[in-house]
């Protein structure tokens, strides 16, 4: 038996990351730095970007055209997009395109992503991919807000980054983060550091107590409350949670 002293077994890959995008460049971005970037250094997490431009096979290398029927912009080329996904066909996790009509990304996918062997990302750019590379791949497809991007990296990056804080040593502490915004299904408890007065404002007394449980407790409540006031949504959808489990006796 080897010895293990919490770290990663050297026989087990990395958790990976492997991108298609036509702006391989937007790579790692803000990943490489700060914690993420420290991770990423010391191979606790791998990213591999892939130029979908690199997939074209004209001599102008074009990977977009016009669209049938008329309209703005520009359409990505199916065949240029299909290479490009058969490249990356034996890598681990699974292929996500990052699109505003796609599933919300849920704190409990970037879980269940983190808790596998990776993830391929697919990143459209101009008015989109050509609809029949989803008749022949099987891409799920994943939003990331309400909002419409000029590109799916930034989405990438975003769903990159929710995953990697969660792995084994990226975040420093070897124990999972927990005990915050949605792990619970809550938002976060108010933070305050020092001075203990600012401004004229103090710092609840209850943090400056020493008193571990009423600590506790006030940090629960007060999450509830932010809960219950910001998040009505996430407040119900939290009850109903609550109510399934009570039923099947957790
Ligand atoms: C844009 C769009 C708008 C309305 C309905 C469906 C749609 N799909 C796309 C789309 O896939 N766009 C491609 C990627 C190409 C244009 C820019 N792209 C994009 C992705 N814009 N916004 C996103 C995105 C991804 C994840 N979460 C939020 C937004």
């Amino acid at each position: 038996m080897i010895a293990d002293r919490g770290e990663r077994a050297e026989t087990a890959a990395a958790w990976r990351a492997t991108v298609l995008s036509l702006f391989p460049e937007m790579f790692p971005g803000p990943l490489g730095v700060s914690l993420a970037g420290k991770g990423l250094d010391a191979g606790r997490w791998a990213l591999d970007v892939l130029d979908i431009r690199d997939f074209a096979r004209d001599k102008h290398r074009s990977v977009d055209d016009e669209p049938f029927g008329g309209g703005p912009g520009m359409v990505m080329r199916p065949e240029v997009v299909d290479a490009a996904l058969q490249a990356i066909e034996g890598r681990p996790g699974p292929l996500i395109c990052l699109s505003p009509r796609g599933a919300p990304l849920t704190q409990a996918r970037v879980r269940a992503l983190a808790a596998g062997p990776g993830v391929r990302l697919l990143c459209g750019r101009y008015e989109g991919i050509d609809e029949r590379i989803f008749a022949v791949h099987p891409v799920e497809e994943v939003s990331v807000g309400d909002y419409v991007l000029s590109g799916g990296e930034p989405a990438a990056l975003v769903l990159i980054d929710a995953v990697v804080r969660l792995l084994p040593g990226v975040m420093g502490n070897e124990a999972s983060p927990g005990e915050e915004s949605f792990e619970s299904g809550l938002l976060e408890y108010p933070h305050y550091t020092r001075p203990a007065v600012w401004q004229g404002l103090e710092v609840p007394e209850v943090l400056l107590s020493g008193h571990h449980e009423r600590i506790r407790t006030w940090r629960l409540e007060r999450a509830e409350e932010e809960t219950r006031r910001r998040r009505p949504d996430l407040w119900a959808a939290r009850g109903e949670t609550e109510k399934s489990r009570g039923a099947r006796g957790r």
